[in-house]
């Protein structure tokens, strides 16, 4: 792979695809993965998509999907774009059916109140298990959009507006993403795109894992979403990728140890014995012993 040229499309149109991402097996081995959480789900919203299902935290679901967020691919343009310990932010499948109109146009880390234009916090992969094409939903895509300003951008979906009509001139803008299945597309945070709409007659099946640098909040709360009984079995670097590290000097310790001891057998919390709010005492003093520290 070549890095130096996947990055310069990145820095130049905002997206690079990697055509070959997953083989024919991989793709079955996906597909089988999927296949248990399907029909079960529809979106909410019109950013979910009425007629859209999404599978969130997808990274816990499976070894499949474990190994695809370590993808060494990606990790080696993270590595190049991110500061070291990025995060995880996102992971979820989300298969269009037909009939689902146009999602806003939006950028993925729009909820970073920075000023555009700006650098990405965030960077997104969408891995295509249905062929893309511009009748069946394929993700759309401005080229050149992760450069400009909020001016540039005014009328798009920013988390309040999903029923708003695109601002025309974005509309005119969009580029529909025609990848075959198997194929990645890695794009910038700050590019603006949609998922198209589905009118063809079979639904478009994609997942997307995004990641983020790691003093930046992530969009999925991984530390709820996957237990940590499930997170002991994956790899350090997996573990990493979920926020299990520290980013220097010391933001993301629990109570003031490394993270990664939360996930040793013998853990005891550190607040395990401190008494609930109504064993506290008239003179405010807690019953029991205090326990400041975690001391495993
Ligand atoms: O499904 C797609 O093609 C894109 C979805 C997307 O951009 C999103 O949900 O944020």
């Amino acid at each position: 792979m070549q890095v130096s040229r996947h990055l310069e499309e990145l820095d130049a149109q905002g997206w690079t695809v990697f055509p070959d991402f997953l083989d024919r097996g991989e793709l079955e081995r996906v597909r089988a993965g999927l296949a248990p959480f399907l029909g079960a789900h529809a979106g909410r919203n019109p950013f979910e998509g009425l007629r859209t299902e999404r599978i969130y935290t997808l990274v816990g679901r499976g070894r499949v999907f474990e190994a695809i967020v370590m993808d060494a691919r990606v990790l080696a343009l993270l590595d190049r774009l991110l500061l070291p310990g990025y995060l995880l932010t996102a992971s979820q499948a989300i298969c269009i059916h037909p009939g689902e109109q146009a999602q806003p146009i939006h950028y993925d880390d729009t909820f970073y109140p920075i000023p555009r234009p700006r650098r990405s916090i965030s960077y997104s992969t969408i891995v295509a298990v249905d062929d893309f094409t511009a009748e069946n939903g394929g993700t759309e895509v401005i080229p050149g959009s992760h450069r400009w300003s909020d001016a540039e951008i005014a009328g798009a979906y920013d988390g309040r507006n999903a029923d708003a009509p695109p601002p025309p001139a974005l509309e005119r803008a969009l580029v529909p993403m025609e990848v075959a299945a198997g194929a990645c597309i890695f794009f910038a945070g700050t590019l603006m795109h949609r998922g198209g709409a589905n009118r063809s007659a079979a639904p478009r099946l994609a997942f997307s894992n995004q990641y983020c640098e790691p003093w930046a909040r992530t969009q999925e709360n991984f530390y709820l979403g996957v237990p940590p009984e499930r997170v002991r079995t994956m790899a350090p670097r997996l573990q990493t990728l979920l926020g299990y590290e520290i980013y220097p000097p010391f933001m993301g310790h629990v109570t003031a140890s490394h993270p990664t001891k939360v996930l040793r057998p013998d853990y005891v919390n550190a607040l395990a014995d401190v008494p609930p709010a109504s064993m506290i005492d008239e003179a405010g003093g807690r019953i029991g012993r205090r326990s400041n520290q975690e001391t495993a």
